[in-house]
């Protein structure tokens, strides 16, 4: 029995499931419907509240003080469930901790700390790109998109090298929580198996190397910017943020230029163009889709009051083809200022890695530059379904070269 009240009369009922299979595997298909359901909408299945127009989605991300990430942003609420494990001191805080560890972690991944990676990334981006030239026919997700963060990271942050595949795991099942308990979300709990022993263990001090962005939060430690425990979670968030958004996104990005070669001979003709490309990708197939926030307070959006304690689903890849936003939305088109876009978030929480995913998106794009006059699809590429990443598995092309 629906018992309307004043403000529910109001809000406009959704009844799709947006963390079903049809969603995930095509979220742009469902997009237009939530957007144009109003500026705020209420997801029966749920019961939870959702935002879907860019205005509404970065408007809720600004007001971190009404849109609070400390009771989690999965549809969890850690004021009512134990969270899955111990809540990530970045993600899923508030200030006054939230700006303590940012800024530690800011000092960690700083523009310094990437100058001087950058050579090394772009031979690791070249060499790469050169044995899979001589083959030709390649994963696009396997054997580039997933390999190359692979090569790079893990030395960066100073990992053990023995039992580095749990982190795709790991990730993909951390991703999967924030959503409900759904088959996704159990296929990959039970696939992650011992992965997230792996992770506890690869972020401790003693199996870090001694030089790396882990050895740089510890050392922090050591100078009293956090303690010892806290150091620990934060290596722990390189491991869960670091891996699985950047795979996706250059995965993502070499699709939509597989899908779109006439844009692929418009950054040859104009390789100045490279800053914009992987900023512009984003927009157009966001690797993060959803995040959620939780209401500190009841609070009115558009006509609709939204109660105090309410899970609201912002749905950034919808804001980023949001036609009340966009011009032609729907086009990938990489002379488009795409500034603006919610691909990394907007506000206190926005991500802290975007120059460490533009570097290595950049670094793969100019290697693949001059060596590859194509990129053509060969086959069907193949979705892997997550609660909030979209996410490819497999990505058949042809790397036609110069
Ligand atoms: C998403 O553990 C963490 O701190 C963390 C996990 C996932 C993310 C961010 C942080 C946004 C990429």
């Amino acid at each position: 029995m629906a018992v309307a009240t004043i403000e529910s009369a109001r809000v406009p009922t959704i009844d799709i499931d947006v963390f079903g299979e049809e969603f995930l595997a095509d979220p742009y298909g469902y997009h237009a419907q939530v957007r144009d359901a109003g500026p705020v909408f209420y997801l029966r299945k749920y019961g939870i509240y959702g935002m879907a127009r860019h205005a509404e989605v970065s408007a809720a991300l600004k007001d971190w003080q009404t849109f609070i990430s400390s009771r989690g942003v999965g549809l969890s609420d850690f004021a009512t469930e134990k969270p899955w494990r111990p809540p990530s001191l970045l993600l899923e805080t508030d200030p006054p901790v939230h700006d303590r560890t940012r800024r530690l972690m800011n000092q960690v991944v700083s523009l310094a700390a990437l100058r001087k990676l950058q050579p090394l990334w772009q031979a690791e981006a070249d060499a790469l790109v050169d044995t899979l030239l001589a083959r030709r026919n390649v994963d696009g997700v396997t054997d580039l998109a997933q390999a190359y963060p692979l090569r790079i990271f893990p030395p960066t942050i100073g990992l053990p090298e023995e039992g580095r595949e749990n982190l795709l795991s790991y990730a993909m099942a951390t991703f999967n929580a924030f959503g409900p308990r759904n088959r996704v979300f159990t296929d990959s709990e039970a696939a992650a198996g011992p992965a997230a022993a792996w992770v506890a263990m690869a972020c401790k001090r003693a199996n870090l190397s001694a030089s790396g962005w882990g050895a740089d939060v510890y050392a922090a430690a050591d100078a009293g910017a956090c303690t010892e425990d806290e150091a620990e979670r934060l290596v722990r968030s390189f491991l869960s943020a670091g891996v699985d958004t950047t795979i996706n996104g250059i995965g993502n990005m070499l699709h939509a230029f597989a899908r779109h070669p006439e844009q692929w001979a418009k950054l040859r003709a104009q390789p100045s163009l490279v800053k914009r490309v992987f900023d512009e990708a984003l927009r157009w197939d966001s690797t993060v889709q959803t995040f959620f926030r939780t209401t500190s307070r009841a609070v009115t959006v558009g006509d609709v009051a939204i109660p105090e304690g309410s899970k609201v689903l912002l749905f950034f890849g919808a804001a980023n083809r949001d036609p009340r936003k966009w011009d032609d939305p729907e086009r990938f088109d990489i002379e488009r200022v795409a500034s603006g876009h919610l691909g990394f978030g907007f506000g206190i929480h926005q991500c802290l890695g975007q120059m460490v995913a533009r570097m290595e998106a950049e670094a793969v794009l100019n290697a693949l530059l001059p060596r590859v006059r194509r990129i053509e699809l060969t086959g069907e590429p193949v979705r892997i379904l997550n609660n909030t990443l979209h996410a490819l598995g497999s990505l058949p092309i042809a790397l036609i070269p110069e």
